[in-house]
């Protein structure tokens, strides 16, 4: 046999005969390597341990280490999962069965709908499988032979149908079964050490709602029964932090399929959120030098034809709506209202920085699958600014808001994000302005203004805005889903459309930069991430009702209404529970609310004009003057204390 020469990832050149596997290079390295291996990386292309390497290649041995061997791991678990159905249900015919962020799923043609008993015993087999130490193994069939095989298992058929070439791969699972797939996989199934059944969804085939409907089987899996208790958990977790699921019992807000998708309505204890952000944060910028503005949520769509959002942004906007002469659309950015604000009269260098801020509401074209709750939506109101500065006062500028950003996370308890420098894909020019020299100062003053504040930063490229590089700020969920809040762009391009100018020392016009920005992002998102931070429970500073005034008797509701008007008129929200319930029953109640004090009374507190106080999270609290819980409750508003 002919030898070929491999390359290891340390640069190490070995000569091996011509079809030698991974595994066997893994053990030649060490038998511990052998042991640890999952898949391998041949000239860049994911090998199974098991494939024949038949030129010179770079090889290299994943293990669990490596990010890919994660999905090659879950796709082998998905083929499991498929083994396990046909065993006890063989009349269902499979449709595809990839891994996935979270794990991996299967979808299953079978005219009854699996059971969650089912899936317990679908699990039970795939132990059972997975004990039996079967091989994945790779099978090269013809077309004709597969078409033929697989004549009464339709999509399969229209899979091997649709694939290019006269040879397909398949992997057998043992020797009943075998799948229609590209792989790679993991040698054999006693790799497979912690997995579990989640769910079961509708799906349609090929995701096409005119196809047939399929019943979709999800699961994860991990390396150790460690690692996937610790992900159970994290579920168990996001299950009870979820906004929309806390938005509904806490009556936060609702979104009806009336008004439509990604519309949601605000109820008055989420409204009353959003105020009290939306209050802060103005406040906040009055304190900075911003002056807020107002401006209509449409225009008509030559002002986005100017700016480039039309060329650029159109995938994401709401389509044109005619009226009489006009095509008006609703703006899916608040920028070029704010350029023609800068506009309507000279500047001079002295007047700049010009600061415009406005709570502006936008209109973006989510696509259905996206939408979520309050996270993303279709209407949403940001807190949005432009800066209009010389280029010499970018980084101030920059700084400045930064400062804004940190102060606003304090003051709202977020204590956990990351920066991201979002870079343009230099080769798509559809979405992003196609101007070299833009770009490079765009990314450069980003770079310098981070690199001074001594601030860490990953980059991402493509996830620029179209007109210019920005700054991001993410905020991970329980799940470590990532989204972004914060954003400070530099932007070349608007101000050039617009041909900006100001007076110069020199009385000369010069052309302004322009920074977006948005400190707490949209009223929506930042909402949405505030539920699910503190599980709905908010500081009293930002909780909807502070106090809930509990009477123990009908007796006491005249009183217990002169204490909510007493702390109503000191600015404090304050409900009273006066239905005929026991107080056990009432305290009960508004623990489930998440309401931070309830204020007991008998007849007692009201003898001597005081009240009985509990903590949602400390229990009881003492009696109390009325006076000294109102200085008290009143600190914690003053300070925006976040921990209780
Ligand atoms: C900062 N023109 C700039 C602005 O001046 C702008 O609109 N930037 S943006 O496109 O990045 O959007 C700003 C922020 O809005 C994002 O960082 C994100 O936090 C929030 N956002 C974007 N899309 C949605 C959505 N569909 N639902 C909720 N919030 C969103
Ligand atoms: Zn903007």
């Amino acid at each position: 046999m002919s030898n070929i020469e491999i390359t290891l990832p340390d640069g190490s050149k070995q000569p091996v005969p011509s079809g030698v596997s991974p595994i066997d290079i893994a053990k030649s390295i060490s038998p511990r390597l052998a042991d640890a291996a999952i898949v391998a990386r041949v000239d860049g292309e994911l090998y199974d341990l098991t494939r024949p390497i038949e030129k010179d290649a770079t090889v290299q041995i994943l293990t669990s280490r490596d990010p890919e061997s994660l999905q090659v791991y879950r796709h082998s678990t998905a083929h499991l999962l498929a083994a396990a159905v046909l065993e006890l249900f063989p009349e269902t015919k499979l449709g595809i069965g990839p891994p996935i962020e979270s794990g991996f799923y299967y979808d299953f043609d079978r005219a009854t709908p699996f059971t969650p008993e089912d899936l317990e015993k679908i699990e039970k087999k795939m132990w059972e499988i997975q004990k039996r130490h079967l091989p994945y193994e790779r099978v090269y069939t013809r077309k004709e032979d597969g078409l033929r095989k697989y004549a009464d298992a339709w999509m399969k058929c229209q899979l091997i149908d649709e694939r290019a070439g006269e040879v397909f791969t398949e992997y057998t699972l043992g020797p009943q079964f075998i799948d229609f797939c590209r792989g790679p996989h993991v040698p054999d199934t006693s790799k497979i050490k912690a997995f579990k059944l989640l769910s079961i969804a509708g799906a349609y085939w090929k995701g096409d709602e005119h196809n047939k409907q399929l019943q979709r089987i999800y699961g994860t899996a991990f390396f150790t029964r460690q690692d996937l208790e610790d992900y159970l958990h994290r579920l168990e977790e996001a299950k009870r932090r979820d906004h929309r699921r806390l938005g509904k019992e806490l009556e936060l807000f609702t979104v009806n399929e009336t008004v439509g998708s990604g519309l949601p309505l605000w109820l008055p204890k989420g409204a009353t959120i959003r105020r009290l952000l939306e209050e802060y944060i103005l406040e906040r910028e009055r304190a900075s030098g911003y002056q807020h503005v107002y401006t209509p949520d449409l225009a008509k769509v030559d002002l986005y034809k100017r700016s480039g959002h039309w060329e650029h942004y159109h995938d994401d906007m709401f389509p044109l709506m005619d009226l009489e002469t006009e095509q008006m659309v609703l703006r899916p950015m608040n920028c070029p209202h704010h350029i023609l604000i800068y506009e309507s009269k000279q500047r001079s260098y002295r007047d700049l920085p010009v600061r415009l801020a406005e709570l502006g509401t936008m209109y973006r074209y989510e696509r259905s699958g996206a939408l979520s709750g309050l996270s993303r939506v279709r209407a949403m109101t940001l807190n949005d600014a432009h800066i209009f500065c010389t280029p010499d006062q970018i980084k101030e500028e920059f700084s400045s808001v930064m400062k804004l950003v940190e102060r606003a996370y304090r003051d709202l308890g977020i204590t956990r994000y990351t920066y991201r420098l979002s870079l343009r894909d230099k080769a798509n020019t559809e979405k992003f302005v196609d101007n070299d020299e833009m770009w490079e100062l765009g990314q450069r003053v980003l770079r310098e203004a981070m690199d001074s504040l001594g601030l860490p930063y990953t980059e991402a490229p493509g996830e620029a805005a179209f007109y210019g590089p920005k700054l991001d700020i993410q905020l991970a969920d329980v799940m470590g889903h990532e989204e972004t809040y914060s954003t400070i762009q530099v932007d070349f391009h608007l101000p050039s459309q617009f041909a900006l100018t100001y007076v110069g020392a020199d009385g000369k016009e010069h052309r302004p930069v322009m920074i977006h920005r948005a400190v707490v992002s949209t009223m929506e998102r930042m909402v949405a991430y505030l539920i699910e931070l503190y599980a709905g429970a908010f500081p009293v500073w930002l909780a909807p009702v502070q106090a809930a005034v509990l009477p123990i008797t009908d007796r006491q509701a005249e009183y217990a209404r002169t204490i909510q008007q007493s702390l109503e008129s000191a600015g404090i929200r304050v409900t009273v529970d006066e239905r005929s319930e026991k107080v056990n029953f009432k305290i009960r109640e508004a623990q489930l609310q998440k309401i931070p004090y309830m204020l007991v009374v008998g007849d007692r507190e009201q003898q001597n004009g005081q009240v009985s106080v509990r903590h949602r999270k400390h229990g009881d609290q003492g009696v109390k003057t009325l006076e000294s819980f109102l200085a008290e409750i009143r600190t914690l508003n003053d300070t925006k204390a976040v921990s209780e």
